[in-house]
């Protein structure tokens, strides 16, 4: 049976991020997909122009009429440009503990703009402690919210575990952006998992969307976190080796061109 997947992130128009892609992964792995926004951006595949952050009311009140009466199956938090959207997003998180839900803690976008606000850079772990099934920063985020150089295997393993000290949340330090080779880690309060990938040659917009959103989908299927993690991987590698050209040195990914389709079973009645 499906589930009611909900993506709390902002408006990329060329739908290579944000709210459309996070839907079109959810659908492709076989859930249901929605969207709360919390920013619109004008963007093209190549550069965030501008940012105009939704309202932390209309965030908090586009979840509660969409869930009211739909069951819940899982939350991803992208992009929230505000300290009021975090604040927004991290209540409607602690009302749904139990719940598989993945932040994405998006800091800036590639060409350097922020899509959250530098005041709430520093607060942003004490917010949502507690509210994640998982955070999954990548090198500059774990470096920013962990308050240290993030470079190499040793410094990802050292941010993961003070950002699980700052949050309590299990923490995938993503190293997509590794010179070399690519290791995404996992620190899950315990132990450590090491994912170990080929480095793909090519940079594609939105990859980390599309590795959390994947992440909730199979952890809303019941699976482990470690193996969540480990399946996400593999799908976005997919995802990345099928991607198309979108300008110059950057890619989209093109889902229809995206590995095996899995068919939505027929809505419910009633
Ligand atoms: O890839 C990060 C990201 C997430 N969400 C939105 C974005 C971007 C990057 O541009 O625009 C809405």
């Amino acid at each position: 049976m499906s589930k009611n997947l909900i993506s709390i992130a902002g408006w990329d128009p060329s739908a290579g991020a944000g709210v459309l892609l996070d839907v079109r992964v959810f659908e492709r792995l076989g859930q249901r997909g929605y969207g709360v926004l919390t920013a619109v951006t004008a963007q093209s595949p190549s550069r965030v122009a501008k940012v105009f952050p939704v309202t932390a009311r209309a965030v908090a009140d586009q979840f509660a009429t969409l869930s009211e009466g739909m069951e819940v199956g899982g939350i991803k938090v992208g992009m929230l440009a505000t300290a009021a959207n975090v604040r927004a997003a991290a209540r409607i998180l602690d009302e749904h503990k139990g719940l598989p839900r993945v932040i994405d803690p998006i800091l800036k976008s590639s060409s350097g703009a922020y899509l959250l606000e530098r005041q709430a850079w520093p607060r942003f772990l004490e917010i949502v402690e507690g509210q994640a099934s998982l955070i999954t920063p990548n090198l500059d985020e774990a470096a920013a919210l962990a308050g240290l150089p993030v470079h190499n295997d040793a410094e990802m393993r050292k941010a993961a575990e003070k950002i699980h000290l700052r949050s309590g949340l299990p923490c995938l330090v993503k190293g997509g952006h590794l010179e070399g080779r690519a290791t995404d880690i996992l620190f899950d309060g315990h132990e450590f998992s090491v994912f170990a990938h080929e480095k793909m040659p090519r940079r594609v917009h939105g990859t980390g969307c599309f590795l959390s959103s994947a992440i909730l989908c199979y952890l809303a299927e019941g699976r482990p976190l470690k193996e969540a993690c480990g399946l996400a991987i593999v799908r976005v590698g997919r995802a990345i080796r099928s991607a198309v050209p979108a300008g110059p040195d950057v890619w989209v990914f093109d889902l229809s061109r995206e590995g095996g389709r899995v068919p939505l079973p027929p809505r419910p009645a009633g």
